[in-house]
């Protein structure tokens, strides 16, 4: 499928996300599966308490614990691949840098709801959040690998603030919690072989459920400051870098990190 890069750029703008339906093959979501269900079965016995009372996602996919050098970059070469940087490109067409991974999946404790939030709000007052949705640029590419319920998108809020609906649902202000529905949800149902792209920073929620195991991968702008937020062991080591078919999104990173 050959990507139109105005097109996609114009709809992340617009809405702050969009999907390619059948965007990998087979055989491509196969070779990924069998190298993060390693991951995932290793770091479910590493993290058994984490795991059965709270966790609905496991991060740093690509660093060493868990994977072999060899699986670590079949998993680097998927995420540079043409295919995703094409994409990537698309929305940010200069230096854009590797960030992270995660791994979401339904949590254990069936009390657990699927709840709402900006990636932002973590690290950041309401009032740096407002400055933050307008100046920087972390994108997440989610490949499920699995048919699953997908996600629920607020469009349009990776550039406008909230409603006083979504701020109270988000916040959990006024009685609310995070978990209750917002009437400018917008659900995105996805399968295995579709790739969602979306604003780390609007307001969205993934949709616990089915059998759902979706790898994120994390890019950022390199204007923005964001190499901080790296884990060094996510990265290809200089002899890995040689064996990574299109490097540049973590020399990117790696550049990036030196210069702090
Ligand atoms: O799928 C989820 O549980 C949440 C996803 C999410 O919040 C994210 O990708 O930032």
């Amino acid at each position: 499928m050959v990507v139109n890069s105005n097109q996609l750029d114009h709809q992340y703008k617009e809405h702050g996300y969009f999907v390619l339906r059948n965007y990998f093959n087979a055989a491509e979501i196969l070779a990924l599966k069998l190298v993060v269900l390693k991951f995932h079965e290793l770091w479910k016995k590493a993290n058994e308490k984490f795991y059965k009372e709270e966790a609905f996602n496991s991060s740093l996919i690509t660093g060493s614990h868990h994977l072999s050098r060899y699986d670590r970059i079949k998993l680097f070469n998927f995420i540079s691949s043409k295919k995703i940087m094409d994409v990537i490109e698309s929305v940010i067409s200069v230096n854009p840098a590797f960030m992270n991974t995660q791994l979401f999946f339904n949590p254990v404790n069936p009390q657990q709801k699927d709840f709402w939030h900006r990636d932002c709000q973590y690290d950041h007052d309401v009032d740096v959040q407002k400055q933050v949705i307008l100046e920087t640029q972390v994108l997440h590419l989610r490949v499920p690998l699995f048919d699953e319920l997908g996600m629920e998108l607020v469009p349009g809020t990776h550039k406008r603030w909230d409603t006083e609906e979504e701020f109270n649902v988000r916040q959990e202000e006024s009685g609310k919690v995070s978990s209750d529905n917002l009437s400018s949800g917008k659900k995105i149902n996805l399968s295995a072989g579709d790739l969602l792209v979306f604003s780390a920073d609007m307001i969205h929620r993934g949709i616990y459920g089915m059998d759902r195991l979706a790898l994120d991968i994390l890019v950022f702008d390199s204007t923005s400051n964001f190499a901080d937020y790296v884990d060094d062991d996510c990265l290809p080591s200089s002899s890995m870098l040689t064996k990574i078919d299109d490097p540049r999104l973590f020399i990117n990173t790696i550049r990036l990190k030196s210069m702090d």
